[in-house]
């Protein structure tokens, strides 16, 4: 077993389970996502005094921009925040910042010691879709006069967020941007129940940040599925990575599918071992 799954079950043996809100901070390049995130967090754990939050930035810029930038916050906030906060960045699963199995396993374990885990990711494209698997709720969040509502109708992911977040609403071009980003919603997606909601911020100057984490606080009180529902999904994402088609149909044919075989080996490091056995044993492999 490695570290991280020695930590879990560590955890599970002193009945620990993961039952953390997992929140998805997604966005264009550059829109203010770490900013944002450093904004909330300190707003959050001074409201709520035993709150704890871990952020994982799944980026290939964060270690240039929102690692630094969140590590100099960190390191200038008082000491009744000090250990309430973990800011881990990881680096991206693919070239387009999406997220993978290992992802997934960060969020996991995160979820086992924090009571909200933030996920930074950068929405550049389709991939992107898939932190509606690993998030409770997806903040979308964009800049003014990006032209970013176009990109995402194109990229479909427009139909993934919870909630926008236009962020920069310091910037003189934000109510117009507002209202636009209003208009394209509508005409996307029409068959919400209602109006999704657009919040606007600044990380600059604070203007509706107090707003937005009232909104994600709120999250920890609602039911929310936890971690452990989504890993059907990431084992799956798993067995495709490692092992191809080959791998795939060896899940589904032979051991009826993710949720089955995770449920029989009792966790995902357990699946994941077994997993490795029983493909090369179906293959005819001798193991060693
Ligand atoms: N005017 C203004 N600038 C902002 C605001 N939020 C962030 N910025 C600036 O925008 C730039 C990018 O901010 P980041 O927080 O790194 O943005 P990001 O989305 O995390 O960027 P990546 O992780 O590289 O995609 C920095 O220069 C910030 O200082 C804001 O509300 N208003
Ligand atoms: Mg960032």
């Amino acid at each position: 077993m490695d570290e991280r799954a020695t930590v879990v079950a560590a955890l599970e043996s002193r009945g620990v389970a993961p039952d953390a809100a997992v929140l998805g901070i997604t966005g264009t390049p550059g829109s203010g996502k770490s900013s944002l995130v450093a904004r909330l967090t300190s707003v959050m754990l001074a409201r709520e005094p035993s709150l704890t939050i871990g952020v994982v930035a799944v980026d290939p810029s964060s270690h240039l921009s929102g690692g630094s930038l969140l590590g100099d916050r960190t390191r200038l906030r008082p000491s009744a925040e000090a250990g309430r906060l973990f800011f881990r960045s990881q680096a991206s699963a693919t070239e387009l910042g999406g997220l993978g199995p290992s992802s997934f396993q960060v969020c996991r374990l995160m979820a086992y010691l924090f009571d909200l885990v933030l996920v930074e990711t950068v929405g550049v494209g389709q991939s992107e879709a898939d932190i509606r698997h690993l998030a409770d709720q997806v903040y979308l969040v964009l800049a003014p006069l990006g032209g970013d509502e176009v990109q995402f109708l194109k990229a479909g992911i427009i139909e993934v967020p919870h909630a926008f977040v236009l962020n920069k609403c310091d910037e003189p071009a934000a109510m117009q941007s507002y209202h636009h980003l209003q208009n394209s919603l509508w005409l996307a997606r029409p068959f919400d129940d209602a109006p999704v909601p657009i919040y606007r911020t600044s990380a600059k100057t604070g203007q509706g940040v107090d707003d937005l984490a009232d909104v994600m606080l709120g999250t920890l009180q609602a039911d929310h599925p936890g971690i452990s529902g989504r890993e059907p999904y990431f084992f799956g994402r798993w067995v495709k990575d490692e092992w191809g088609r080959v791998g795939m149909g060896h899940l589904d044919a032979d051991l009826g599918g993710s949720a089955r075989w995770l449920s029989s080996a009792g966790s995902f490091e357990r699946a994941q071992q077994s997993f490795h056995t029983s493909l090369l044993t179906a293959l005819g492999v001798p193991s060693r």
